[in-house]
């Protein structure tokens, strides 16, 4: 594919807490960096976003007694998986990961800010009523196609391109410059709900340099 004037590179949560030695490391998590300064030099607009958690988030296990990492327990809204504490509002952890060109994203999106719901979808929260903002921004910029890349596959990635699907976009993962944090499966089960809402896959480098249109 060539990108054009109507697509748009979504980054997901390419943050420090998410590679080797952050809060909720990824495997691999630093790999996706170099394809996605790629994929930022061959789109002519991107979007970035941040996991964004106040402190004491209700993600967060340690916000819960007897709260245990990778249990999931049922709050208000539905079943929530319990994380390590990470991408706390202002803290390095939470920063955009050190390298990232991140110079050309036209927008960052902040996510997971209100204290007692999560969001892995860059469109809607974990409640699945409140929205981001981020469907109506991108159709008022007259975007129709969403190429997704970033961390991690299983959650934020599938997630945000589920709910981009499911907004009426186009939508493409990279799946080359995504890494999942594989917990019980969760990576093939991930891609396999985005094959069947009909989101599409494409390698990196099938992906070639946007050329302005005359
Ligand atoms: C994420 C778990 C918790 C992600 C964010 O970016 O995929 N995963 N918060
Ligand atoms: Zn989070």
């Amino acid at each position: 594919m060539i990108p054009g004037s109507r697509d748009v590179l979504l980054v997901i949560d390419v943050q420090v807490d998410f590679l080797p030695g952050g809060a909720l490391a990824v495997p691999e998590g630093d790999a996706v960096i170099a394809p996605v300064n790629r994929l930022l030099g061959l789109f002519p607009h991107a979007v970035l976003t941040q996991d964004w958690h106040p402190p004491e988030h209700v993600s967060f296990a340690a916000s819960h007694p007897g709260g245990i990492a990778f249990d999931t327990v049922c709050l208000a809204y539905g079943s929530q998986v319990l994380w390590p504490e990470h991408c706390v509002q202002g803290s390095a952890g939470a920063e955009l990961a050190p390298g990232l060109a991140s110079e050309r994203a036209e927008l960052v999106l902040r996510k997971g800010h209100h204290p007692a719901v999560d969001s892995y979808s860059a469109f809607l929260e974990a409640d699945r009523r409140t929205p981001t903002g981020l469907a109506g921004y991108l159709r008022e910029r007259g975007f129709t196609r969403v190429v997704l890349c970033g961390l991690a596959t299983d959650y934020c990635v599938a997630w945000s391109a589920l709910d981009a699907r499911a907004a009426g976009f186009e939508v493409l993962v990279v799946e080359d410059a995504v890494r999942g944090i594989d917990h019980a499966g969760s990576v093939a089960r991930a891609w396999a709900e985005m094959a069947a809402a009909g989101i599409g896959r494409i390698a990196a480098g099938a992906i070639a340099g946007y050329t302005a249109l005359p």
